[in-house]
């Protein structure tokens, strides 16, 4: 072998691991998101689960609909009565809404991640951008959550044993406290419900 091959083979050599470790990952998302799929698929697109949503004086405060998707579970909450400015908004965890609400539990969050958009080791699939009342009280909010699905196979159903309820907090989620963002009291909740 003279130099030059043998310094091609060397390079041949150090790249090859190199390239293997950089495929290895890449097939486990890949499966990944073929598992997400999978589970998509296992809800029937356009499936559908409501929630009323009641302040802690039994105040009625609007609805909410979830709608599966083929990403994800769209939420359109309808909702009046609310006092104005930024709110954080939840999936949590048991579909119990007793007032002062902490019968819901903490944040959706089967997979034991960290709270917020905005950690490392996060988000909770529970987690949902905060919403932005006017001063009327009244707005209507529609986000896709990308993690949750209505299918009764998948780990992340919000149609679980227990359920799951939508909380809607005083203030504002700061995206990046575990384990709820700092949102202050849960002024009102409503248990997500599969539509008959
Ligand atoms: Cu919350």
């Amino acid at each position: 072998m003279n130099k030059t091959a043998f310094l091609a083979a060397v390079a041949v050599l150090s790249i090859g691991p190199a390239i293997a470790q950089t495929d290895a990952p890449a097939e486990g998302e890949g499966a990944a998101t073929e598992t997400t799929q999978a589970e998509t698929a296992a809800a029937e697109i356009g499936a559908t689960a409501t929630a009323t949503i009641k302040g802690a004086d039994g105040a009625d405060h609007g609805k909410a609909t979830f709608t599966q998707t083929n990403s994800g579970v769209l939420i359109r909450a309808e909702l009046t009565g609310l006092p104005p400015g930024p709110h954080g908004f939840h999936f949590h965890t048991t579909g119990a809404c007793e007032p002062p609400f902490e019968s819901a539990g903490g944040h959706f969050n089967p997979n034991n991640a960290k709270h917020g958009f905005l950690a490392e080791a996060g988000p909770h699939v529970g987690d949902i951008p905060n919403i932005e009342v006017p001063e009327s009280g009244n707005t209507t909010v529609e986000h896709v959550n990308a993690f949750v699905s209505l299918s009764p196979d998948s780990g992340n159903t919000l149609l679980d044993e227990d359920g799951t309820a939508i909380v809607i907090h005083a203030g504002p989620d700061d995206y990046k406290t575990d384990p709820s963002g700092q949102s202050g009291d849960r002024i009102a909740c409503g248990v997500v419900a599969a539509a008959p």
